[in-house]
């Protein structure tokens, strides 16, 4: 079988070039890239919780989460350790294989760290796979993360550097990239993608693909969102991105960075089950799986068991689950 090469020295016409490939041409691409890499019938499931709420000092346009925006959110504080666990067995329990533990934090504080390295450790020993998005981490944060056997860290570039002042203001497109090297020093897999849908441009998702296939290494994880949109934040009302838009660019993710896993995320709330079995012939290998994202609604495990079965598609670490 042949292997692609990782390469991270993709020019931004390179990428906007597989972008506007015909539809087919690209898809055809994507699979067979696809094909090379990893199993094409097996989807790997993450289980989302929301561990701290609201009240966040940012200003991501996009987020019900940041203080900035009148959304009708109940904020909350840190929740017991107790709870994450309870949660994490429920979604093992479902075939979820990773847990991940969300916060709405610009960054943490090593006091609450010490809180959160407890849920790490209570969630590596039900034997899933752990992955945190906190905000920003100073290196010994990452460090402590590393040693209590975090296996994953999200932290999103969310778009282009280009575009990226028109949605976030509180920190800089430096301030992400500086965050991911030093998890990525520390050894942590990294889980970085992005939002489509905020009104950026077709060359602005190519030029996000391509800040994230030339880091240094691959992330890991590349979650893929489509925006869901949160009234009374500023990209409420933004213009509805063409489903295809969003399949081309999963597709571009997968010939890219044809070694990582990359995550249709945010959004398939409102995706059809035909708009999803498009985005993994384009290559998608992963989704949030459970009723919740962080704040907002997605699909019942129970309906993407039923979509896996009708697409013949398996979770990925086999045995959790089996079709009935
Ligand atoms: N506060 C941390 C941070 O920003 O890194 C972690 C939590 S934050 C909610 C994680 C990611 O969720 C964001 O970077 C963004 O990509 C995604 N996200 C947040 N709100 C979203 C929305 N309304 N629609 C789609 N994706 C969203
Ligand atoms: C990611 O890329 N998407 C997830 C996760 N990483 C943390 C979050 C999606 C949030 C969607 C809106 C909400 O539920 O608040
Ligand atoms: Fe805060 Fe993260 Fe939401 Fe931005 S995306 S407002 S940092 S919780």
């Amino acid at each position: 079988m042949t292997e692609y090469p990782l390469r991270h020295d993709w020019t931004l016409d390179e990428i906007e070039a597989l972008l506007d490939l015909p539809f087919n041409d690209l898809l055809y691409r994507a699979q067979t890239t696809h094909r090379a890499h990893f199993d094409p019938n097996a989807v790997q499931a993450s289980s989302l919780i929301s561990i701290k709420t609201g009240a966040c000092s940012e200003d991501c346009g996009y987020c019900s989460q940041s203080s900035k925006y009148n959304t009708e959110l109940e904020p909350e504080k840190l929740l017991p350790v107790e709870d994450v666990v309870q949660a994490a067995r429920a979604a093992r329990e479902k075939g979820a294989s990773r847990f991940c533990m969300g916060a709405a934090w610009r960054n943490p504080t090593d006091k609450n760290l010490d809180r959160v390295i407890e849920m790490v450790q209570a969630v590596r020993d039900l034997g899933m796979e752990t992955c945190l998005t906190l905000g920003m981490l100073t290196e010994e944060q990452a460090a402590r993360l590393k040693e209590a056997g975090l296996d994953y860290y999200n932290h999103n570039l969310d778009t282009s550097p280009e575009f990226y002042g028109e949605v976030v203001t509180t920190r800089t497109y430096q301030d992400r990239l500086d965050t991911l090297a030093r998890v990525r020093d520390q050894g942590i897999n990294i889980c970085s993608g992005g939002i489509l849908g905020l009104g950026e441009t077709r060359r602005d998702r190519a030029s996000m693909l391509r800040q994230l296939a030339n880091l240094p290494r691959h992330p890991q994880s590349v979650p893929i969102n489509m925006l869901v949109q949160i009234e009374g934040t500023p990209l409420y009302g933004a213009d509805e991105l063409d489903p295809f838009e969003f399949v081309r660019t999963v597709a571009v993710a997968r010939l890219v960075m044809p070694r990582s896993h990359v995550r249709l995320s945010a959004g398939r709330n409102r995706m059809s089950d035909e708009l999803q079995a498009l985005c993994f012939l384009a290559g998608a290998n992963s989704i949030f799986y459970g009723e919740r994202l962080l704040t907002t609604d997605n699909k019942e495990a129970d309906q993407d068991r039923l979509l896996f079965k009708r697409l013949g598609i398996r979770f990925e670490q086999d045995g959790a689950w089996q079709p009935a």
